[in-house]
């Protein structure tokens, strides 16, 4: 059975013009700075993003965990979404490595967080408590269905950061899913941000691989960090090519992926017991809930696998398809008309 697989953009395998450049990549070793591969993705990288250094980090929870530990030290303190990656999927890796102390707000339905509660969320200067450091933002925002943070709003938190001291770093997995979802350079969505990580691995299919850009000197601090936590790799070229491609051929097509989540949501909206407003699917991420007493939502994924069709429930009621390049638009039907067998059987 072709299986049509839903669960993530993760699973995104490498293009055959990734795999050549892979086979082609010259490489050395970048622990000692000699991997021309891995340098030009970095450089391409910063450039793409508007800022001065990168640092190439094998996955997104390592570009977000060295990232917090060059901007915070011990007993300092991380304003973030209480449905952030970094605060429900990231082991809790800033504070077992770190000694940060999260302080996580509600995000609102749509990713963000509200500013007058993140203004007053920042600590006085007082001695029985941490000091605020950093805010952390993600877009688009995972566990708030793929939303996106618009230009207006991500400037709004950059302007508060630097009027009240702090640093602000992006988590930026999927930025380019945002940028173009508003049709916006991304260098302009991230022009207040002091750090970004964003992934290769995902949407963008590289096989493996995160970038984090930031100033000369936050990437100087953030390679000592990725050091520390063992993210030194050696001829990390054969990676670092098709992350290369994935930057240069893959961010346009990002759009499909967006309309597909779209006919998904449309085609599974008004089947009975599925709790979805498709008007909030802005990108790749399709979040529903199922309301059905004689149903749960893992019984459901487990009937949809049996159709060839899988996705992962995430908590609750709650289930999460993530299109990628691998599904098209016939698979998107089938997957709508599985839901429906599945459903009103
Ligand atoms: N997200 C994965 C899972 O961990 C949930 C997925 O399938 O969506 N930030 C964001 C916003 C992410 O969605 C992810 C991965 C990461 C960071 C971590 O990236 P990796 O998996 O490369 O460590």
């Amino acid at each position: 059975m072709n299986i049509i697989d839903l669960r993530s953009d993760t699973v995104t395998k490498p293009t055959p013009a990734m795999r050549q450049a892979m086979v082609d990549a010259e490489v050395g070793d970048d622990v000692l700075g000699d991997d021309p591969t891995v340098q030009r993705l970095e450089e391409l990288a910063a450039a793409r993003l508007g800022k001065e250094a990168a640092l190439f980090v094998p996955s997104g929870t390592m570009g977000n965990l060295v990232s917090l530990l060059v901007h915070c030290g011990r007993g300092d303190e991380v304003i973030l979404g209480d449905q952030a990656h970094t605060y429900i999927y990231e082991q809790g890796g800033s504070a077992a490595v770190g000694s940060i102390h999260p302080r996580p707000l509600p995000n609102l339905p749509d990713g963000r967080i509200d500013l007058a509660l993140l203004e007053a969320s920042i600590r006085p200067d007082d001695i029985h408590a941490p000091r605020t450091k950093l805010i952390t933002l993600e877009n688009t925002h995972n566990r708030c269905g793929g939303a996106v943070l618009p230009v207006a709003y991500m400037d709004a938190v950059a302007e508060l950061a630097q009027r009240r001291g702090l640093a602000l770093h992006l988590d930026g997995a999927r930025i380019f899913n945002a940028a173009v979802a508003l049709g916006v350079d991304v260098q302009t969505l991230v022009r207040g941000c002091d750090s970004v990580s964003f992934c290769l691995s995902k949407g963008l299919g590289a096989p493996v691989g995160s970038v984090v850009v930031g100033s000369a000197t936050f990437i100087h601090e953030a390679r000592r960090a990725r050091k520390v936590v063992g993210g030194g790799m050696r001829q990390a070229g054969v990676i670092a090519a098709a992350g290369i491609v994935a930057l240069a051929e893959m961010v346009d097509r990002l759009a499909e992926d967006h309309a597909n989540a779209r006919r998904l949501a449309e085609g599974i909206a008004g089947l009975p017991g599925v709790v979805l407003d498709p008007a909030t699917v802005q990108t790749n991420i399709v979040i529903f809930a199922l309301d059905r007493p004689d149903l749960t939502p893992r019984q459901l994924a487990e009937r949809l696998a049996e159709h060839g069709v899988w996705l992962f429930t995430i908590g609750g009621q709650r289930l999460r398809a993530v299109t990628n390049y691998h599904v098209g638009g016939q698979d998107i039907q089938r997957a709508i008309d599985a839901l429906a067998d599945t459903l009103s059987a």
